[in-house]
This record gives C-alpha cells, structure tokens and sequence, in this order.
C-alpha cells in the first residue's frame, strides 16, 4: 500500500506482515536501509506460523512446530521469541513496540516522519480470525490410525466431489 497526499506517506510503502513472514524473507529491510528506499513494516506478531497451525488441525492433527508454543524444544532460561524492534535495529532500521491499537496509530504517525525505514511491531492474536473461509486443498493422509485424520480425508473427499475446473 503507497499513499500520497496529506495525511498520506508520501509514496512510502505501508508494508503489514506476521512474524512467521518476517522470519522467511527480512534482508530486505537491510537493502532498504542501504538503499535509502524507506519502507514502514508492521509486524503483526502472534508467536509463530498461526495459519499453518489453523489449517494442520482443520486436518486432524494436533498442533506441532507451528506456534513457538508448540515447538519440541523450549529454552525457559531464553524464550525463542524474536525481537523484532532489536532485529530491525541490528539492520539500521529504526524501530518501536507497540501495545495496543492506540499506540499503533501513535507509532504509525511517527513512522511517517522518520528518515528510514522504520519497524512497529505489535502481539496479534493467533487464534482469532476473521470469518469467511475457502477450502485449502492440501493432502490428508487415506491412511491413519487418527478418527480426527480420517474425518479430515472424508472431508476432503466430500469437497473434492464440489471442485469443478474454472474457465
Ligand atoms: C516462501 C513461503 N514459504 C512458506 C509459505 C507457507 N506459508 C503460508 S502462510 C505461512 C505462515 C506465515 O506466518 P505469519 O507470517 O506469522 O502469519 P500468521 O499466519 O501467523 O498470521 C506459511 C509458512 C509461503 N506462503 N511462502
Ligand atoms: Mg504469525
């Protein structure tokens, strides 16, 4: 999203992603920052691959390194959740917390005034989601000793009788 005009950011990208997205692709934010191509990211952080987590149990599987919550290792003397302010940081972008709504709308006008790309992060929700749904078409096994997997093929089967080929 790029906006000019008042009240806009004058052609700075508005970029919204997860944590999980962070983690897959940030070297950007280094580039812009040696390229002078600012950027504001806001990274919606709710602890892990929350849509991943959704659609394996929507599969019949309970959930597995998805959430940091999740993993099989825990580091109670470190809890593995990232930094992401520190981390943009470490690249030269500048970054802020935010915790709540109000301070996002705060930190976002701030945002707009500095002089490289610059970080908000804030905690989603990784369990909550808007309603309105399509079917994620991905393999469930025929075979499992699991009743959740095998409801979860019957499903499929089910929906996969409805799919018909677009034009
Ligand atoms: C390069 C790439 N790898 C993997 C995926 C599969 N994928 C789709 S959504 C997702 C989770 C993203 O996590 P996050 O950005 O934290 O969003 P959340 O679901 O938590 O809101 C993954 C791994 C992808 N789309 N692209
Ligand atoms: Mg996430």
């Amino acid at each position: 999203m790029a906006s000019e005009g008042p009240g806009g950011t004058g052609g700075t990208p508005i970029v919204m992603i997860g944590d999980g997205t962070y983690m897959m692709m940030n070297s950007d934010i280094y580039s812009t920052v040696l390229t002078g191509h600012k950027m504001i990211v806001v990274v919606c952080d709710n602890g892990g691959f929350a849509v991943i987590n959704r659609l394996q149990q929507a599969k019949g599987v309970p959930g597995f390194n998805n959430l940091l919550v999740d993993c099989h290792v825990q580091h109670p003397d470190r809890p593995l959740h990232v930094d992401f302010v520190k981390h943009a940081e470490s690249m030269g972008a500048l970054g802020r917390r935010c915790d709540s709504m109000a301070e996002l709308a705060t930190a976002l006008e701030w945002a707009k005034t500095t002089d490289r790309t610059t970080i908000l992060a804030i905690t989603t929700d990784a369990h909550a989601w808007t309603p309105g749904d399509a079917d994620w078409d991905v393999g469930v096994p025929e075979v499992s000793t699991r009743a959740s997997v095998q409801t979860a093929r019957k499903q499929q089967e089910e929906i996969r009788a409805k799919q018909r080929v677009g034009v």
